[in-house]
């Protein structure tokens, strides 16, 4: 097997050799390097029976083996299903019943599991199911095909013009359609060097920016924030984005001003797009013409869009093939006439660029560019029998977007167990998922059909506390 997608990465691994394709630290790989340990994987994989079809399920951290592992996956017709090392054991567990890999890799080490034989697949070269939050349940996996990511990221990455002669400093986590997506699998598509930083660090990232001259750079809107603070307590830090040609953002909203300042200060002016795990990226400023402060853009030239009722809906071959194992799911979110809803409100100008204006749902949470189910949370509080009624909804917030919210109906000592409920919610789950602000209340808001009125929560602007608690 031998798809477009897999052509076109081979074709810049044969014109990279031995020029570098990703660093980290003081390790660094060459394309053919890369091309050769993909190989020697492939081997080890077909050794131990791994089919094209089977899942991966691969829990690395920020590494050079991540690349290696995306290409095998990808030439091995096996589906790469990422997840986050930090994740919760609920979610890990979740996705491996899900999914039920062939193969899980943690910690460096694979181990092998027997499955009973996999449906057979209505869609071909499947290649990724990430993992997301829905509206209810746990997590769902999204199923893309390397159809879809080469209609998705390939198109993205032509219409920044990415090339071998950039280098892409990527600091993003490396689970999702921003960071694995375009970051690594948009570098295999056009040969960008990549240089990979293990964590977000505001000086770790300009100083790199400078060190290798970098062209490229991709943030969420937190770290643009984070960024800002730091140059304007000093303006020095700025000078280390000069090189750069093309700093991007997406996953929230960014928002006209930190545009605005973001170019004051470093002379570059933010490209602004949206995506979402579902569909790819779908809207995109330009790079060459005017990108409109405050937009997300104008939809990409093979997506199609149309706005019902406030609701961005979008077609087109990016899209994914299907939420895993879920066809109701799947069938529930499109409409009636083959669209698929996205929940995001949009408004469009005269000149077709579109702009955010919130969300339908609110049982999913963004923060720092996380897309947070609410329903994981509300499971784990409830099981403490003290609490008796609970909603977790997101609170606007400068820096993250949104900050995770908890309002609680309980019996006892309140204040104790808020103590009790954060710590346990700290133990479980990753800082992004950690729980900000707390609100006791005698009956939560309902409407006539006893549902939780969770946008009443959200516009209750009094009593909520921040907790100190010990770690
Ligand atoms: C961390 N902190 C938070 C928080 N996360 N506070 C509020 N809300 C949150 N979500 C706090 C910590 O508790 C800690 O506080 C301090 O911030 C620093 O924590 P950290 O873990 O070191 O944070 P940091 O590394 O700065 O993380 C920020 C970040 C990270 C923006 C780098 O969240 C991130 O990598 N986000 C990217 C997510 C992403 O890639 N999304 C793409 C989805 S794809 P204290 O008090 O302990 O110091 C998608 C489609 C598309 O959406 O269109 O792209
Ligand atoms: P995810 O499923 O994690 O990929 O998140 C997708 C969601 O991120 C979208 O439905 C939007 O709500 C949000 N999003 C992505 N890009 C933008 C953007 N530029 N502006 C506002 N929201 C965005």
């Amino acid at each position: 097997m031998n798809s477009s997608l897999q052509s076109l990465i081979n074709s810049q691994i044969q014109k990279g050799g031995q020029r570098v394709a990703f660093r980290l630290g003081h390790e660094k790989i060459t394309w053919s390097e890369l091309d050769q340990a993909s190989t020697r994987r492939l081997q080890d994989y077909r050794k131990a029976g791994v089919k094209p079809g089977d899942r991966i399920l691969c829990k690395l951290p920020t590494s050079l083996e991540l690349p290696i592992a995306v290409l095998t996956h990808l030439r091995g017709g096996f589906i790469h299903v990422p997840v986050a090392p930090t994740s919760s054991q609920t979610a890990v567990t979740h996705l491996i019943e899900l999914t039920s890999p062939r193969c899980i890799i943690e910690e460096g080490i694979r181990t092998f599991h027997e499955i009973s034989p996999s449906p057979a697949l209505a869609v071909p070269d499947p290649a990724w199911i990430l993992s997301t939050s829905g509206t209810t349940g746990m997590p769902k996996g999204v199923l893309h095909t390397h159809r879809s990511l080469l209609a998705g990221i390939g198109a993205l990455t032509e219409l920044w013009e990415w090339c071998p002669a950039d280098h892409q400093i990527l600091a993003l986590p490396l689970f999702h359609v921003h960071g694995l997506g375009i970051g690594i699998l948009g570098a295999m598509l056009r040969g960008v060097e990549t240089t990979l930083l293990p964590r977000f660090d505001t000086a770790q990232l300009c100083q790199a920016m400078a060190r290798h001259k970098a062209t490229l750079f991709m943030g969420v809107p937190t770290m643009y924030y984070q960024l800002l603070k730091l140059f304007e307590e000093d303006p020095v830090w700025s000078e280390h984005f000069h090189k750069a040609r093309l700093c991007t953002a997406g996953s929230a909203a960014l928002g006209a001003e930190r545009l605005q300042r973001f170019e004051a200060l470093t002379g570059q002016r933010i490209l602004e797009r949206y995506g979402m795990s579902e569909t790819l990226i779908t809207v995109s400023n330009p790079y060459r013409g005017d990108r409109r402060s405050g937009s997300m853009g104008v939809p990409l030239a093979n997506v199609q869009t149309r706005i019902v009722d406030g609701e961005l809906q979008v077609r087109g071959r990016a899209l994914m093939a299907g939420y895993w194992n879920q066809p109701q799911v799947t069938q529930a979110a499109y409409s009636e006439d083959d669209w698929f809803r996205t929940g995001d409100q949009v408004e469009e100008d005269a000149d077709g660029y579109l702009y955010h204006r919130g969300r339908r749902s609110i049982d999913w949470i963004k923060s720092g560019g996380w897309r947070i189910g609410t329903h994981e949370l509300e499971e784990a509080l409830l099981r403490d029998s003290r609490v008796e009624e609970v909603a977790v909804v997101g609170l606007p917030d400068e820096e993250w977007g949104e900050i995770v919210a908890a309002a609680i109906v309980c019996k006892g000592d309140a204040q104790q167990l808020l103590i009790e409920l954060a710590h346990g919610i700290r133990q479980q789950f990753p800082r992004h998922q950690h729980i900000r602000r707390w609100l006791v209340v005698q009956q939560l808001p309902r409407n006539a059909m006893g549902k939780i009125q969770k946008a009443q929560l959200k516009h209750h602007a009094e009593g909520w506390q921040r907790l100190k608690v010990p770690s």
